[in-house]
C-alpha cells in the first residue's frame, strides 16, 4: 500500500494536463483500478487482517482521489493564470484616431437660418421636390404661358400616352409647401420652407438642382414694414453685423406689390464684404402676397393679408463662407468638403453664437 500511494501521488504530482489526470484515476482508483482490485481482496481476507487493511485501504481511496482534485483545480488556475497573461491589454493608450465627416455649409447655413427665423416665431414646413403643375405654377397665379412653365427652365416628369394623371414638376421654388400649408392650418401662418428645388440651367452660376428658403406670415394686419424688420433683423444676424437693405420695385406673378431686395456692401479688390461700403448686392426677392394665391390656398384675403419672400441658401452660403465656385457644392470632392464643411459637434445656435 505504502508503494501504490508513493507511486500515485508521485503521477500526481508531475501530470501537466486534465487528460494525465483522469488517466490515473482510472489506474488507481477507477472500477478495475489498483486500488480498487485491492478492495475486492479484502473479502478473501479474514476479519483480523480485514480489520486493518479495510481502514488503510479507504485512507489510501481518500488521499488519492483528494490530491487528484487539488492537481486538477492548480492546473485550471494555471491556465486561467495564462490566459489572462496573454488576453492582457492597456486600456490607457490612447484611441486610434477615426476619419469624421463634415457638416456641408448648405446644411449648416440652412441650420443658421433656421436658427434666426424660429427665434422670430417662423416654424419650417417642408413638401414633396416632385409636385403637380397646380402647386408649382397655377396657384401661385403663373399663367400657363409663363416662360417659367416652359420645358426649358422645368424638369417635367414622363407621361406615357393617355394617363389621366395632371402634369409633375421637380418644384421650382419651395412655394408649393406654402400653399399646403395655407391650405392645411388656414391665417394666421409664420414659416420658413427651406429646400432643394430644380431648373434646367446649368452655368457657372447655375446648378440643375440648388437650395432655397421661402417665408411666409399671413395676419390681419402684417405689411411691408413687418416684412423690412423682419429682413433686416435676419441679414444681421446672419452676418453678425449691422445691415441695411434697399427695397426695388419690382414685379412677380405671387405678390403685389413686390420688391427686389438688395444688402449693403462694398467691393474690395475682388471681394465681397457684406454690411459696410455703399455698394448693394441683390440677395432676395419678397412681396405682399397676391389675393388670387391667398385664394388658390383657401384663405380669404378679405380678412387675411401677409409678406412673402424667397432667398437661395447656395449664395448666402458662398458669401458668409467666402465661397467662390458654385458648382463645387455638388462635385462631392473630400478634400473641398473638409475645407468648407463644419464640425458636427458645432451646430448653430443663438445663444452659442453664428459665427465661429
Ligand atoms: C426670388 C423670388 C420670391 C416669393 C418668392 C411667395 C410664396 C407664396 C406666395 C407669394 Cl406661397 N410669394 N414667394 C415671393 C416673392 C419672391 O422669390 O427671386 N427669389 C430669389
Amino acid at each position: 500500500m505504502d508503494d501504490l500511494k508513493v507511486k500515485y501521488l508521485g503521477q500526481i504530482g508531475e501530470a501537466g494536463d486534465e487528460a494525465t489526470l483522469e488517466a490515473i484515476r482510472l489506474a488507481a482508483v477507477g472500477k478495475k483500478g489498483e486500488v480498487s482490485l485491492k478492495m475486492r481482496e479484502l473479502g478473501k481476507m479474514t476479519p483480523e487482517e480485514r480489520q486493518v487493511a479495510g481502514p488503510a485501504l479507504n485512507a489510501l481511496k481518500n488521499e488519492i482521489t483528494s490530491a487528484l482534485a487539488a492537481k486538477k483545480a492548480a492546473l485550471a488556475d494555471a491556465a486561467l493564470d495564462a490566459r489572462l497573461a496573454t488576453e492582457w491589454l492597456d486600456v490607457t493608450l490612447p484611441a486610434r484616431t477615426r476619419r469624421v465627416g463634415s457638416i456641408h455649409p448648405i446644411s449648416q447655413v440652412t441650420e443658421e437660418v433656421t436658427a434666426i427665423f424660429a427665434d422670430m416665431g417662423f416654424a419650417v414646413a417642408e413638401g414633396p421636390q416632385i409636385e403637380t403643375d397646380w402647386y408649382n405654377f397655377d396657384a401661385l397665379n403663373i399663367p400657363g404661358h409663363h416662360p417659367a412653365r416652359a420645358e426649358m427652365d422645368t424638369f417635367y416628369t414622363h407621361r406615357a400616352e393617355g394617363d389621366a394623371r395632371p402634369p409633375h414638376v421637380l418644384r421650382t421654388h419651395t412655394s408649393p409647401v406654402q400653399i399646403r400649408t395655407m391650405e392645411k392650418t388656414g391665417a394666421p401662418i409664420r414659416i420658413i420652407c427651406p429646400g432643394r428645388v430644380y431648373r434646367a440651367d446649368y452655368d457657372q452660376t447655375h446648378t440643375p438642382m440648388f437650395h432655397q428658403v421661402e417665408g411666409l406670415a399671413l395676419g390681419k394686419d402684417i405689411s411691408m414694414a413687418n416684412l423690412k424688420w423682419v429682413l433686416e433683423e435676419f441679414f444681421t444676424a446672419f452676418f453678425g453685423t449691422e445691415v441695411k437693405t434697399r427695397f426695388r420695385a419690382s414685379h412677380f406673378p405671387f405678390t403685389e406689390p413686390s420688391a427686389e431686395v438688395d444688402i449693403q456692401c462694398s467691393w474690395e479688390g475682388g471681394t465681397v464684404k457684406v454690411g459696410e461700403g455703399d455698394d448693394w448686392l441683390e440677395v432676395l426677392g419678397s412681396g405682399m402676397v397676391h389675393p388670387k394665391v391667398l385664394e388658390a390656398g383657401g384663405i380669404d384675403p378679405q380678412e387675411y393679408q401677409g409678406f412673402a419672400f424667397g432667398i437661395g441658401i447656395d449664395r448666402l452660403a458662398m458669401l458668409k463662407y467666402g465661397i467662390p465656385d458654385l458648382r463645387a457644392f455638388f462635385d462631392s470632392d473630400l478634400r473641398w468638403l473638409r475645407h468648407y464643411g463644419f464640425a458636427s459637434l458645432d451646430q448653430p445656435t443663438l445663444h452659442g453664437g453664428l459665427n465661429r
